[in-house]
């Protein structure tokens, strides 16, 4: 099935963030971020990395990514022969981990051949809802400046607000927040950065009617994730734990978590999200779409996924503006006065690269070829 890769390019670019965003792992003003670019049947198909230039959130970063892609992966790929993105995912099992690495790929291989076809990439996928709810994720800031960004936010319109949270930078916005948006949909994201022993930090937080708390323990303490969840009255929502479709069905068993963040960067991919989004189903457990502050190439991606019906959340999935000046695709993602943004329709990711634009902030570029 499919037809043999031709080439694929892997690219660099450097997007400068609106606003800078901190969490307990990541400190970032500036998006570098890696392409792929797929050239297949005489079809191009494109790819985002949802790696970060540190390996702060998982372990994953730019460089190991590109080297990984460059040496292992895309290789295996370009020996493949005829590929499509099913089939993909056997090809590239040799190399354990690398799940962004993957992800790349794999989106970047069902876009060309989604284009080829004529078929949008939510199609493939499953996905029925033409439009997704969204929230916004927002970095830490000093209280006035959190409230401000949180404000604006708000008249936007986005469907809630998640914020970024650690041990001893928590009730202070969280109560900030909460006391002058007193309806707000708000959650909190600890990024890991709680320990086990902090049980009366994590509970002081059940005042401020969160609708969820992410990750609260690091991402290998499943036993101590089912304490706090047992122990609190927030529902636990992991994040950097769920490593796959089988991870998330074992989490959930043991009650370290009542709701996933599904992120296919995070998992290997999107069919593989797909399959995180069926064992939310099996379960009856709330899933939604995390984002890794995605370019227009992968947000388009997050877009169709979040399109399934088990996504029942608002996603993190803000607009273009939110994050960057220019984006690098030439219709950028807005939000609806409503809320909701919509999934693309026309072929494969269903998004124009601006190609100049994309040259210009181009950092590396090199083609691999059989
Ligand atoms: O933990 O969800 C996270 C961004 C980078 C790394 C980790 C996370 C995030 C976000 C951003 O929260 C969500 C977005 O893309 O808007
Ligand atoms: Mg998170």
């Amino acid at each position: 099935m499919g037809a043999p890769i031709e080439r694929v390019e892997l690219r660099r670019v450097a997007l400068p963030l609106v606003a800078p965003f901190r969490t307990a792992t990541v400190d970032l003003t500036v998006r570098e971020v890696l392409l792929v670019r797929v050239v297949a049947g005489g079809v191009e198909g494109w790819g985002e990395c949802g790696a970060l230039p540190e390996p702060g959130y998982t372990a994953e970063y730019v460089d190991g990514a590109h080297g990984i892609l460059r040496q292992h992966l895309v290789p295996l790929a370009l020996a493949a022969g005829e590929i499509d993105g099913a089939s993909l995912g056997a090809v590239l099992a040799p190399v354990r981990g690398h799940p962004m690495a993957k992800a790349a790929l794999e989106v970047a291989v069902l876009d060309a051949e989604l284009r080829a076809t004529g078929g949008s990439l939510a199609a493939r996928l499953g996905g029925t809802r033409d439009r997704v709810e969204c929230g916004v994720s927002v970095g830490r800031f000093p209280v006035a400046e959190l409230l401000e960004q949180v404000e604006g936010y708000v008249a936007d319109g986005y469907r809630r607000v998640k914020l970024k949270i650690l041990p001893g930078h928590d009730v202070e916005p969280i109560a900030a927040v909460r006391a002058k948006f007193p309806d707000v949909a708000l959650w909190a994201d600890a990024n890991g950065s709680y320990s086990p022993d902090d049980r009366d930090a994590l509970r002081a937080l059940d005042e401020y009617g969160l609708g969820l708390l992410e990750q609260p323990l690091p991402e290998d303490d499943l036993l101590g994730s089912a304490a706090v969840a047992a122990e609190i009255a927030t529902p636990v929502c992991l994040d950097e734990a769920i490593t796959s479709a089988r991870a998330a069905d074992q989490a959930i068993a043991l009650g370290a978590c009542s709701v996933v963040n599904v992120k296919a960067a995070r998992v290997g991919g999107y069919l593989e999200a797909v399959r995180v989004h069926d064992v939310g189903r099996a379960r009856d457990v709330p899933v939604w779409c995390g984002g890794m502050l995605e370019t227009g190439i992968g947000r388009a991606a997050n877009l169709a996924v979040a399109s399934l019906l088990g996504f029942t959340l608002p996603a993190d999935l803000s607009a273009s503006a939110r994050y960057f000046a220019r984006d690098v695709i030439v219709e950028p993602f807005t939000l609806a006065p409503d809320g909701t943004m919509a999934v693309p329709t026309s072929a494969g990711l269903g998004v124009t690269v601006d190609l100049d634009y994309l040259d210009a902030i181009t950092l590396d570029r090199e083609v691999l070829a059989p």
